[in-house]
């Protein structure tokens, strides 16, 4: 059985987050396991606005030893993770137990949400985990933080981020287009292995129910690199994953609602 964590945070919602992240490797076919960082709610009085209740070291520790020295793992994620403890804790398990397989995803705000931006923990996420990632899995949004520039608005730009990060010291680099590059016609993602940069392009969905999406999309990568794909296979494949996932999306009511990583499957 190929195993497969996430260390995020859990959405009440379940379309993000861990939630979308177990889905993912379900379908997969791999053993899924998650190490909680906080519980993020939604207020259906508050028009969806969220909240996110950090669980504390010790618990987020004693997950860790679970997962990683208690049973072991073919590749693992990091998402949402809001402390610096967790940032922390998170490089210092995934140094220890040697995970060749890290898939950093950069979470850095939630679309849909009003979670503040963090410069601080940002900063941290990047000087502790990025140089123990195989592949980052970033946003429009979150690589231009992390590459400390604009962000891009145009292929070429999204190019020279997806270098600009590469040359942080993360061997493969992932920057996610998607529907937010605007003035396109295609959904375009860049892959960027220091020496070659690939369009990744599927058809645009413009759809509001796309919530999840980058936890699936980097869970979708977590989960072909553990199966033993190559990291541009593995993209690949999570780019066909999450395009049908999307193509299915659905409201859970009038604020929210995600894509179905059941879609793939299903074949539609
Ligand atoms: O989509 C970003 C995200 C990641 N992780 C958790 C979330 C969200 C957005 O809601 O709740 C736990």
């Amino acid at each position: 059985m190929i195993k497969l964590a996430t260390i995020a945070g859990s959405d009440a919602s379940g379309g993000a987050g861990l939630e979308a992240d177990l889905k993912t490797f379900q379908e997969y076919g791999g053993y899924g396991m998650a190490a909680i960082t906080l519980v993020a709610t939604m207020n259906p009085d508050k028009e969806w606005a969220h909240d996110v209740f950090p669980l504390d070291a010790d618990c987020l520790k004693a997950q860790l030893e679970t997962i990683f020295k208690g049973i072991g793992v073919d590749a693992a994620k990091t998402g949402m993770l809001a402390t610096p403890y967790a940032v922390e804790l998170s490089a210092e398990y995934i140094k220890k137990y040697n995970v060749k397989n890290y898939v950093l995803d950069p979470v850095m705000i939630c679309k849909s949400g009003n979670l503040a931006l963090n410069p601080e923990l940002n900063e941290l996420i990047m000087k502790e985990l990025l140089p123990l990632a195989k592949i980052t899995t970033p946003n429009l949004f979150e690589a231009g933080q992390i590459a400390k520039r604009d962000t891009a608005k145009t292929v070429e730009e999204m190019k020279d981020t997806a270098k600009a990060i590469y040359d942080l010291g993360v061997p493969y680099v992932f920057v996610k287009g998607g529907a937010r590059l605007s003035g396109q016609d295609k959904a375009i993602d860049i892959f960027y292995d220091g020496k070659e940069f690939t369009n990744i392009e599927s058809e645009l969905i413009n759809s509001s129910w796309n919530h999840g999406a980058g936890c699936t999309t980097a869970a979708a990568v977590t989960a072909g690199l553990g199966f033993g794909l190559e990291p541009l296979e593995a993209v690949k494949k999570a780019k066909d994953f999450i395009h049908s996932s999307l193509k299915n999306g659905f409201a859970l009511n009038q604020w929210a609602g995600p894509g179905n990583p059941a879609a793939w499957r299903k074949g539609f």
